[in-house]
């Protein structure tokens, strides 16, 4: 029988991995991307440029890259000519040949993802974390297609963009950490995005488990709906028969008749604030639900050390404690880094916005935040919603905020860059905006120096 051919579209990580799976395991495929020409040497054919309805002659499947919204008149093409549009985590995981776990939620999903690859080494498993995490799930498929060594268990990070495109991927374990406004200049209203996070338990069925935050509503009341086994994780322990709780400052876990196991202390872990004890608790059960022993996830509840860019402490100087918590592109995000800390803030935000609701945090803005230096698009808008809440100037770019901010902290105080808005404004992506705000503080020389 003839091979299939496939159309992958977009030229980016998804694409690069989804080719090369796909041709890995012997199908055909036609690589299509509107702004730069897709590597040849993985397809069969490509394109670039302008999208026509022509990429779709002879084509069975189409293989979506999740930054391009399913709105893109190619897919509707497809659809109408009843050809499936299906995301590249769908490809993938029609050929990994080991259990999933699968993460998703507004925020924290880096961080668990890691973590629980971390919590499954150390119960002596070979875990990859791969997928929205920045390693297309399909690419690391493919490295085991190819006579790589592969895993005893992915752990896949998945955004809502591509959650909108399975079919069939069934996680063994399934995490979503929360349901926080994110995303909606993509999805204009929440229905939209929360649909595409509750697709993840599409498939989910008989021996799997759904772990879900029992603290926040939607995760409630997804898990009313789900079928799958339920796993509740959060700080309001209930009568749930599984469930990983945080109780008078013990990280705990709860069997069905059995007694509480105790993992460790909230004061044990390394990574600060509550919103990462929240996040050891999620990864501690979807380890414990994959096999690792309580002593193993102990351990690696405490010596994990977490991603960079998140909270990410960069030095002291003067008194002054600098971190950059540059992944932080939506309000919640923010919320979670300002409750971290105790002390007077230096907050430098703003970039592209999201549509976030800054407004929402303005009380804990006034408590935690001595001054706000803002940058990027964005600057109008926080300004607005900030206005009498807390002192605001304005930088032109990063270098500026820095050396404002610098002389705005006393000693004692916090200078945290968690802009709360996406980054391509002024950056190829946070990384970049991370590194450089990184690498300018490092540069920093003492006053007195
Ligand atoms: N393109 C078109 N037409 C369009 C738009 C884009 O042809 O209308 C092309 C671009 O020219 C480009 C390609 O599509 O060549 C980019 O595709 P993509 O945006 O899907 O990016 P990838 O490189 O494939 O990266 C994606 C995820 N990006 C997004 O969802 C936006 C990466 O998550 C992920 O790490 C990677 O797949 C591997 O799984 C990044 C992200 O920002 C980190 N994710 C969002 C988030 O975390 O908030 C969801
Ligand atoms: P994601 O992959 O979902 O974007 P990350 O782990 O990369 O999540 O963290 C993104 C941002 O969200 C960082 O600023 C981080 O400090 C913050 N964060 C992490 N976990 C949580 C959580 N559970 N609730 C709120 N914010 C969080």
């Amino acid at each position: 029988m003839a091979a299939r051919m496939h159309l992958v579209v977009g030229g980016g990580r998804s694409g690069h991995g989804a080719a090369r799976l796909l041709r890995a395991a012997g199908e055909r495929v036609r690589w299509v991307d509107e702004r730069e020409r897709p590597d040849g040497a993985l397809a069969d054919e490509v394109f670039v440029g302008p999208w026509s309805p022509a990429w779709l002659d002879d084509v069975t499947e189409v293989v979506w890259s999740p930054g391009i919204p399913l709105t893109h008149p190619l897919a509707e093409a497809a659809r109408e000519r009843g050809i499936p549009v299906v995301a590249e985590i769908e490809v993938a995981w029609r050929y990994c040949a080991a259990p999933v776990v699968a993460v998703t939620g507004s925020n924290g999903k880096t961080t668990v993802t890691a973590w629980i690859a971390h919590l499954m080494r150390a119960g002596g498993k070979k875990a990859i974390a791969c997928g929205n995490i920045g390693l297309a799930f399909s690419e690391v498929v493919a490295d085991q297609l190819e006579g790589g060594e592969g895993a005893d268990v992915w752990v896949v990070e998945v955004s809502s963009f591509q959650l909108e495109s399975i079919q069939t991927f069934r996680p063994k374990v399934g995490l979503v950490l929360n349901v926080t406004p994110d995303h909606l200049d993509r999805y204009g209203a929440m229905e939209g995005y929360a649909a595409a996070k509750e697709r993840l338990a599409l498939c989910m069925g008989e021996g799997d488990a759904l772990i879900l935050n029992n603290d926040d509503a939607f995760c409630r009341a997804m898990g009313e709906r789900a079928t799958c086994e339920r796993v509740s994780f959060g700080e309001g322990r209930r009568s749930a028969d599984r469930g990983a709780w945080l109780e008078g400052g013990a990280m705990i876990w709860r069997e069905k008749g059995a007694g509480d196991l105790i993992w460790c202390g909230q004061g044990d872990l390394f990574l600060p604030g509550r919103h990462n004890v929240m996040n050891g608790l999620a990864a501690a059960a979807a380890a414990t639900r994959m096999g690792v022993p309580a002593e193993a996830v102990a351990e690696g509840l405490r010596d994990f050390r977490g991603v960079s860019h998140r909270i990410e402490w960069v030095r002291s100087l003067d008194g002054v404690d600098y971190y950059n918590d540059s992944k932080s592109t939506n309000v919640q995000s923010l919320e979670a880094a300002l409750a971290s800390f105790e002390v007077p803030v230096v907050l430098i935000a703003g970039g592209r916005d999201k549509k976030g609701p800054f407004g929402d945090i303005g009380e804990l803005v006034r408590e935690r935040v001595a001054q706000v230096i803002l940058i990027g698009e964005a600057s109008d808008v926080i300004a607005e919603a900030w206005r009498g809440v807390v002192p605001v100037r304005r930088a032109g770019d990063m270098g500026a905020a820095i050396n404002q901010a610098r002389d705005l902290a006393e000693s004692g105080q916090v200078v945290l860059l968690s802009p709360a808005c996406a980054s391509f404004d002024m950056y190829r992506n946070f990384e970049e905006r991370g590194d450089d705000f990184k690498s300018r503080v490092l540069a920093l020389k003492e006053k007195n120096g």
